[in-house]
């Protein structure tokens, strides 16, 4: 695993590397310079600056960047169906994570259902379709245009009566409005929780990493309207902005469970502070 996120963090490696000489310790005024070029916040570096002891050598500036990590208690997955729903803007990668997740479940052996809850756009049905049909798993859509809750609804009611083990819904990113939008998501989880008492188990975040730090407004407008548990950050294997990570973690105080790191649906990396700071230090000493 270590090996992937070494992969995934290809591009913020080689931005930090043309700023960093290969050498045992790091200045701190260069470390600043590659961690504020990696995305990381000014305030999350100065903090983390001020208590390196010099010099700075791997073994402390992996442990001083694992201390801005907030510790999570991980949760055990004991409802069935687990049903998640997928929020975020268009583009993030929420229908790409979706697959992602569903794969995962069907390899360890779990039935799995997806729900097309984003009834905004017609392509959006259409590309959730085309993975259910790729990863052999069944899909419950309605028109586009269509009443998304209806969506969220169903899904659930099919995953009580075939059995499934996890249900993972679709939505939209954007409607005419904002307001619109939050009224609309309010509503997709309240019909959740008729359909099945205590869903959704689990309303992730998909953010797109390509963003970096900017991220973390829009993160926070998601919360206050729904309340986020958990986020799911991709394409960082197409961004230099890995140190962002860090800065979201701390911003946010909500898990980041995945990490995105390709377009196919076993690009999906669990994310672990240890393992990720690992490889991220990595690029500064290897
Ligand atoms: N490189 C890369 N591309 C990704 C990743 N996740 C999603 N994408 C791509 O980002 C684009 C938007 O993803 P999509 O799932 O449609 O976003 P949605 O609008 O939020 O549902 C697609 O072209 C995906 O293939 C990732 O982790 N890495
Ligand atoms: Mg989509």
């Amino acid at each position: 695993m270590l090996s992937l996120v070494r992969k995934t963090l290809g591009r913020t490696a080689e931005a930090i590397r043309s700023v960093i000489p290969r050498t045992e310790s790091i200045s701190a005024n260069l470390l600043e310079e590659a961690l504020l070029g990696a995305d990381m916040d000014i305030d999350e570096v100065e903090r983390l600056i001020d208590r390196l002891v010099e010099p700075i050598t791997r073994d402390r500036l992996e442990f001083g960047l694992l201390e801005l990590l907030p510790a999570f208690e991980p949760r055990e997955i004991s409802q069935k169906p687990f049903v998640e729903l997928v929020f975020g803007v268009n583009g993030a990668g929420k229908t790409t994570t979706i697959a992602k997740l569903a794969r995962r479940s069907k390899d360890a052996g779990k039935s799995v259902i997806m729900g097309a809850g984003d009834t905004f756009r017609a392509a959006a049905v259409e590309q959730l379709s085309i993975w259910a049909k790729r990863l052999g798993v069944p899909i419950v859509s309605a028109k586009t245009g269509g009443d998304p809750s209806g969506v969220a609804f169903d899904t659930i009611a099919s995953a009580l009566a075939r059995g499934s083990d996890h249900a993972l819904i679709d939505t939209a990113g954007r409607l005419h409005t904002h307001k619109n939008l939050s009224e609309e998501l309010k509503k997709i989880v309240r019909v959740c929780g008729k359909a099945l008492e205590g869903a959704p188990h689990r309303k992730l975040l998909v953010l797109d990493g390509t963003q970096g730090r900017s991220a973390i407004n829009q993160a926070r407008e998601f919360h206050a309207i729904i309340g986020i548990d958990a986020i799911a950050v991709t394409k960082l294997d197409g961004t230099a902005k890995g140190g962002a990570i860090y800065s979201i973690s701390r911003a946010l105080e909500i898990p980041i469970l995945f990490i995105g790191s390709g377009e196919g649906a076993e690009d999906l990396i669990d994310f672990d502070a240890r393992e990720f700071t690992a490889g991220f230090v990595d690029s500064f000493f290897e």
